[in-house]
């Protein structure tokens, strides 16, 4: 009896002494853990006679209570001593400059592929897709180009060296010009798709690299011809560079899946150094660029996309992305824009709230 009086003492000081959680939770796994002296007293009970359990139990019971919610309230105590004090190390100065975090860029040529969407979007066009791993007969066969026609070796094809399972070469795709054959197998006619993506070449120079992006356009339905082809380009430069002296050179050219066919030239100046777009190629100080190709489908392609070229007639091209992005935000150097130079990222890269809209300009800065 005393011995249980003097335990309890001596706990109820041990607790009361306990400066952390962790010399609280040693007290109570020393009293009422299951190896605990308390917990090791109430056992006993169970083997004592009827009148020895009688005398014995309250003293066991009354130190277990008078234990346990000791160890509660130092609990409760030491916990609301350590939110004052962690309350009291964490003050935020809400009056001080957010801190600078690291933050990322949207990369001039994504930029570029919002706003031709947004651009084309409003003409009526969809955004089509197609795999950058593609088959010879999407890319080449289906496209007027058969085996032996020299238009595949101006392509600087990667091939894979496996085949599909019927036999076809599989390559990664030179230009955007399959996704035409996909969408027309697809939806059939009539159909108005843009398909931006990247193509692959094995090229490289200023103007080159081996990996770049084009945006294909695809317009089939009745009467088409190619006034409708110069309306849509020069419509959507003008909206794409926000300038109305846009001037579009066509030159006679030649594609195996277009036919006629025509290269678009753009007019531009070089001011300080820089492109800027605008005004006749032929003027003083003024020059072309080329910025991609187009022409009106070849009734052939028509047909292997499995549309009647008696009913139907349609209209191409293919810009490439990067070049177009240069001249509106002036790089000269397309290889950098693979280079993944953080810097080169943060001076030509968008803020992501930069979405371009045709309400509020299809390429402003933040
Ligand atoms: C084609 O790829 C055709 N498929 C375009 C086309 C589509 C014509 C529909 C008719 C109808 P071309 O090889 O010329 O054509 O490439 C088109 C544009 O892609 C070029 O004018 C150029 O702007 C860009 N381009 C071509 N090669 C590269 C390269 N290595 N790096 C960057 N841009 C390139």
């Amino acid at each position: 009896m005393t011995d249980i009086t003097s335990q309890t003492d001596a706990a109820l000081a041990a607790i009361a002494a306990a400066a952390s959680l962790e010399a609280l939770e040693a007290q109570r796994l020393e009293t009422l853990g299951k190896k605990g002296w308390v917990s090791l007293a109430l056992k006993t009970l169970g083997g004592m006679s009827p009148q020895e359990r009688a005398a014995a139990a309250p003293a066991i019971q009354s130190a277990r209570a008078s234990i346990a919610a000791a160890l509660d309230a130092k609990k409760a105590a030491l916990e609301a001593a350590a939110l004052e004090e962690q309350l009291a190390r964490e003050t935020i100065d809400l009056t001080l400059p957010a801190p600078a975090v690291p933050k990322g860029s949207v990369h001039p040529v994504s930029q570029v592929m919002d706003e031709l969407a947004e651009i084309f979007a409003d003409l009526g066009f969809a955004v089509a897709t197609g795999p950058e791993i593609e088959d010879d007969w999407h890319n080449f066969t289906a496209l007027n180009m058969d085996e032996t026609h020299p238009a595949r070796a101006m392509h600087d094809t990667f091939y894979f060296p496996d085949k599909t399972a019927d036999g076809k070469d599989v390559l990664l795709r030179t230009h955007t010009s399959p996704v035409q054959i996909r969408a027309m197998l697809e939806q059939g006619a009539p159909i108005r798709i843009i398909a931006p993506g990247r193509v692959y070449r094995s090229d490289s120079d200023a103007t080159h690299t081996p990996m770049f992006h084009q945006v294909e356009g695809l317009v089939v339905d009745k009467d088409i011809h190619l006034g409708h082809l110069k309306w849509t380009l020069e419509t959507f430069f003008k909206a794409f560079f926000e300038r109305e002296d846009i001037v579009l050179r066509l030159r006679p050219s030649y594609f195996p899946f277009t036919e006629p066919s025509v290269e678009v030239d753009v007019g531009y100046a070089t001011e300080g150094g820089r492109r800027v777009v605008g005004g006749h190629g032929d003027a003083p100080g003024h020059a072309w660029m080329e910025l991609g190709g187009s022409g009106m489908v070849n009734a052939r392609v028509l047909e292997f996309a499995g549309l009647d070229p008696k009913q139907w007639q349609g209209f191409a091209f293919g810009l490439g992305i990067d070049r177009i992005a240069m001249l509106k935000y002036g790089m000269n150097d397309l290889r950098a824009f693979f280079d993944g130079d953080p810097r080169w990222l943060m001076h030509y890269g968008f803020s992501p709230f930069d979405q371009p809209t045709l309400s509020a300009g299809v390429g402003a800065r933040a």
